[in-house]
């Protein structure tokens, strides 16, 4: 009985000093304790997090070998790399909670871990690549921004990173709907095309509505998300409305207004049915993405197996010194 008295004594004095930290603001590290049920929840969110953008070079990557110029094709590589990379800070930020990256991939394709919902659509012409850069890392920049102030450390200085070179991917899709507005009129229809068909999907990276995001109140008392889904989301409407406007493309909303007393845009009902779909694993390119992130992983088995056997006898050669 008193044994079990001073466990519950310890358990609550370090509940006690967790939430005095996350109230004076610190930051909460790999070996300072913490409630499972955060460790759990970072888990779940940087790994999401993790996957989408190991999961978002598969649109991208399929137009390096038709990029319209050498240069086109230089920048798009460099990026996808850099989508690459952001995928592994994260895989090993997530490592520091205690779960394997084997075990991360092995959610992934069960299907016990999501990616972001934006990933499951095609890249059919060169504009939706600009469209990609432009709206799609925007809306991931206003997200990453935010989370560089995130409570879990790791998480936070890989953010810190990853925004830096967020804002480098967002320019070149910028750049590229912004040129192909000023050449023919068969080129303004297709950035006007692509930015019709991605719109939409980019508003609902930033999650469901406040009132229905189960996930909300823990991470905001935890200070894991430091603005809720809709303020993000309204941060990345107001900046891109003017971005569209000066380069001559429509936001393809008739009910996009802006609201003089908020100070913000209005805009019209987002289709939440077609999102919970795409995140049910029923989008236009869900299995295309799953199917080809198994077979990638299952061809580069002997890349892994090589890369053990080698640490394995480096360690023997330690060993017998
Ligand atoms: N897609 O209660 P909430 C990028 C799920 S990186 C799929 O609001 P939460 C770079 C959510 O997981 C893009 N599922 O959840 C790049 C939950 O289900 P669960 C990725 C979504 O976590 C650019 C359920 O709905 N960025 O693009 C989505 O508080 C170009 C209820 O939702 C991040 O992951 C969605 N959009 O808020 C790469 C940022 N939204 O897990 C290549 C970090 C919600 O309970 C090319 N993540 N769900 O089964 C976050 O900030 C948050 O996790 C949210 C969702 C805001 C995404």
């Amino acid at each position: 009985m008193e044994v079990l008295e001073n466990a519950n004594k310890i358990q609550d004095g370090m509940l006690k000093s967790f939430e005095q930290k996350i109230e004076r603001g610190d930051a909460i590290e790999p070996r300072d304790r913490m409630p499972e049920a955060y460790r759990t929840h970072l888990i779940r969110q940087m790994s999401q997090h993790a996957h989408s953008e190991v999961i978002g070079m598969q649109p991208e990557g399929n137009w390096i070998t038709r990029a319209p110029s050498l240069r086109a094709k230089q920048i798009l590589l460099a990026k996808i790399q850099d989508e690459g990379g952001h995928g592994l800070y994260l895989y090993s930020a997530a490592e520091t909670l205690g779960i394997t990256r084997d075990e991360m991939i092995a959610q992934l394709h069960s299907g016990k871990a999501k990616y972001s919902n934006i990933f499951n659509y095609p890249a059919l012409t060169w504009a939706d690549i600009g469209a990609i850069g432009w709206l799609v890392d925007g809306a991931a920049i206003v997200n990453q921004v935010s989370l560089q102030r995130t409570s879990y450390g790791p998480y936070s200085r890989a953010m810190v990173r990853i925004c830096k070179e967020e804002s480098f991917h967002q320019r070149q899709g910028y750049e590229i709907m912004a040129k192909m507005m000023a050449g023919t009129a068969d080129q303004r229809e297709m950035a006007q095309d692509a930015m019709n068909r991605w719109w939409w999907p980019s508003l609902m990276m930033f999650g469901p509505h406040d009132s229905e995001s189960p996930r909300s109140s823990d991470a905001i008392r935890w200070k894991i998300k430091r603005n809720t889904n809709d303020e993000l989301r309204q941060k990345f409407i107001d900046k891109t409305v003017q971005q569209a406007e000066v380069i001559g493309l429509t936001i393809p909303d008739a009910d996009l207004k802006w609201n003089e007393e908020k100070g913000c845009y209005d805009h019209g009902a987002i289709n939440w049915t077609e999102f919970h779909q795409v995140i049910a694993g029923n989008g236009p390119c869900n299995a295309q993405r799953m199917a080809h992130h198994k077979k990638v992983h299952a061809d580069g088995a002997w890349v892994r197996e090589a890369a053990e056997a080698y640490r394995l006898k480096k360690d023997k050669q330690l060993f017998n010194k």
